[in-house]
């Protein structure tokens, strides 16, 4: 399954897992709490897999593309991975399946802490429009992930401050029953 935790505060590496000491877990419920959702999936068969299709065709994941994130393989890789690392929200769903190797996505809590979810191979996750997040590779510097999307993808990331959003304003409404 997949580990998530909270994180220092230390400007070491983006890439090193950053865990308290002592480490403080956060949970999938937790998770959960914040519109944060997991499947825990078979890559090896991503090609042909029935749980994959029925999970696209429950949740309306019409559009699927995807991204090899390695120095050598992803064009701008240096400019892309900055750009993924600044928080940010979306107007839409973020849904990331891992093909293969592995990556962090940090969300933020209710209390705006930094909450890091450590994703391998397997694992499929969707971040809600509004959230605010961002995205590394950790020290072995290399992931494969399927992007889905409901519709035609729309990839613009708007950087913290866009607490103007009606998204925005819609997802913290959201949080507060959860
Ligand atoms: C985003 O918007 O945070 C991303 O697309 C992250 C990189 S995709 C694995
Ligand atoms: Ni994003």
């Amino acid at each position: 399954s997949l580990e998530a935790w909270y994180m220092d505060s230390s400007d070491e590496d983006q890439r090193k897992p950053h865990k308290l000491n002592p480490n403080q877990p956060v949970t999938l419920d937790e998770l959960k709490t914040l519109g944060v959702y997991y499947w825990k999936l078979n890559a090896d068969i991503y090609e042909t897999d029935p749980d994959l299709e029925q999970i696209r065709k429950e949740q309306g994941y019409s559009y699927m593309d995807i991204i090899t994130i390695h120095k050598d393989k992803l064009p701008n890789y240096e400019e892309k991975l900055k750009m993924f690392f600044e928080e940010h929200l979306h107007l839409d769903d973020e849904i990331r399946y891992i093909l293969d190797g592995r990556a962090y996505f940090d969300v933020r809590d209710k209390e705006d802490r930094w909450i890091r979810i450590s994703m391998s191979k397997g694992d499929l996750i969707t971040l809600p429009a509004g959230i605010y997040h961002r995205f590394t590779l950790d020290e072995t510097n290399y992931t494969k992930a399927m992007r889905l999307f409901v519709g035609e993808p729309v990839w613009k990331a708007y950087n913290r401050p866009a607490d103007d959003f009606d998204i925005r304003q819609k997802y913290l409404v959201s949080l507060q029953g959860s």
